[in-house]
């Protein structure tokens, strides 16, 4: 080799190698799993440094990089829950109860219970109460594979406790080697005290909450649950606009009962996604991919509900918008902390591909949470948060479920599992 040569194109120096691996690489909007068979992926500086066939490996230094042999096992992304309610109080076993004797979801919130039973339990829980209960839950995602989670906020209903489910919330990622990204939900139910003043509560949250949470960087996001039993398109609209105000992006949960339009309005305010969306309607659907949003479906509320309605798949893909996958861990409506199950619900009960569940939970969760240029795909550059999975082909990843193939996680480029 020349010198100019290798002034241009220096000897790399890599952390890790790994060798004897195939690769799902989730480029191309994920795509056939951007499969790569037979692939060596190099590690430098937290970030994926090279990737590609193993017989196209260039030359490298190899004195200080730890090689490992992959065993013809599989490297995805590490995995991204992009819709969790994870931190609360108590639980709603009693509702549940309920519900099997016949009551429904809203009858349940709107006789006191559902949310606003679980905004008194997460007031009454201290911080480290709060940490203790979600810390199992973080764990048993974090097994399965997750490397980035998003955890709203919600609970609380007014700024204190508001802020102590934020604080909470990046407290986990302390205690865990996981990215927490924190959403501030203050509209997501009427507490008590604001009874019949729904635009009071909504100008507690424009004027007092959203200031103090920008203004801490306690969230860099805002969403806000737009339904009959949450608030109207007018009060969605003026938390949007108090969002953009202070630099936040945003976010809803919309069309998940009923179609009340949320969806378009998320679109007029470029909101990341919207999500449930069982009642989306083709209005929606054009308006979500004029604005580039995703859609985040999340089939553990549609089972857990026996919800019947389902999300409009068909033409989410026709119009070509980005469809992601998430727990939406809670209490009341998806006490679910298992994303290995969403992927096999994803394809059984939402009928996606196999391919288009992984891109669920990677490039299109990634994009969901606007961190599309750093997180979700196996890319050069990209966060090294990588899965390596004990499976002989992508599908499995789907197909099977209660047995857990995850054999190591690398989070920043280290080993965490
Ligand atoms: N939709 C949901 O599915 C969760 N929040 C929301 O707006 C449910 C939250 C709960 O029931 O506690
Ligand atoms: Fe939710």
């Amino acid at each position: 080799m020349t010198n100019t040569a290798q002034a241009t194109n220096p000897i790399p120096h890599w952390q890790t190698l790994w060798l004897n691996v195939n690769l799902a690489t989730m480029t191309n909007g994920g795509d056939n799993y951007g499969e790569i068979c037979d692939a060596a992926l190099a590690i430098s500086d937290g970030k994926i440094a090279w990737l590609g066939k193993q017989a196209d490996l260039p030359s490298y230094h190899k004195s200080d990089v730890e090689v490992i042999d992959g065993q013809g096992r599989w490297l995805t992304p590490g995995l991204i829950d992009c819709h969790t309610h994870l931190v609360y109080g108590g639980n709603r076993a009693n509702e549940f109860e309920m519900r099997l004797q016949g009551k429904s979801y809203q009858e349940i919130a709107e006789a006191g219970g559902g949310i606003v039973s679980t905004v008194k339990a997460t007031r009454e829980a201290s911080a480290a109460e709060l940490l203790k209960s979600a810390l199992p839950r973080l764990t048993a995602l974090h097994q399965q594979g997750v490397t980035t989670i998003e955890i709203k906020s919600g609970y609380g209903l007014d700024l204190d406790n508001e802020v102590k489910m934020l604080t909470v919330a990046g407290e986990l990622a302390e205690q865990l080697p996981v990215t927490v990204k924190r959403t501030f939900l203050g509209a997501h139910a009427l507490p008590v005290e604001y009874k019949d003043n729904s635009d009071g509560y909504i100008k507690l949250v424009c004027d007092e909450m959203i200031p103090v949470i920008a203004e801490q960087k306690l969230a860099d996001t805002v969403d806000v649950f737009c339904e009959n039993i949450g608030f109207d398109l007018a009060q969605t609209e003026r938390v949007f606009t108090a969002a953009k105000q202070h630099g936040l992006a945003i976010k809803a949960h919309a069309e998940q009962l009923s179609n009340l339009g949320g969806t378009e309005l998320a679109a007029k305010y470029q909101a990341l996604s919207s999500d449930h969306i069982e009642f989306l309607s083709a209005a929606g659907i054009k308006a979500m991919s004029a604005a580039n949003m995703t859609a985040v479906l999340l089939p553990g509320a549609f089972y857990f509900l026996r919800e019947t309605q389902l999300p409009p798949v068909e033409l989410l893909r026709k119009h070509g918008v980005a469809m992601a996958i998430a727990t939406d861990a809670n209490p009341g409506s998806s006490p679910i902390c298992s994303i290995q199950l969403m992927l096999n619900m994803a394809c059984t009960l939402f009928r996606l591909t196999p391919s288009e569940a992984l891109a669920g939970v990677t490039c299109n969760a990634a994009k969901a949470l606007g961190l599309s240029k750093t997180k979700g795909q196996l890319s050069v550059g990209f966060d090294a948060d990588i899965a390596l999975w004990n499976i002989s082909q992508p599908a499995e990843l789907c197909y099977q479920f209660g047995v857990n193939p995850l054999s190591a996680l690398i989070q920043n480029g280290q080993q965490v599992i």
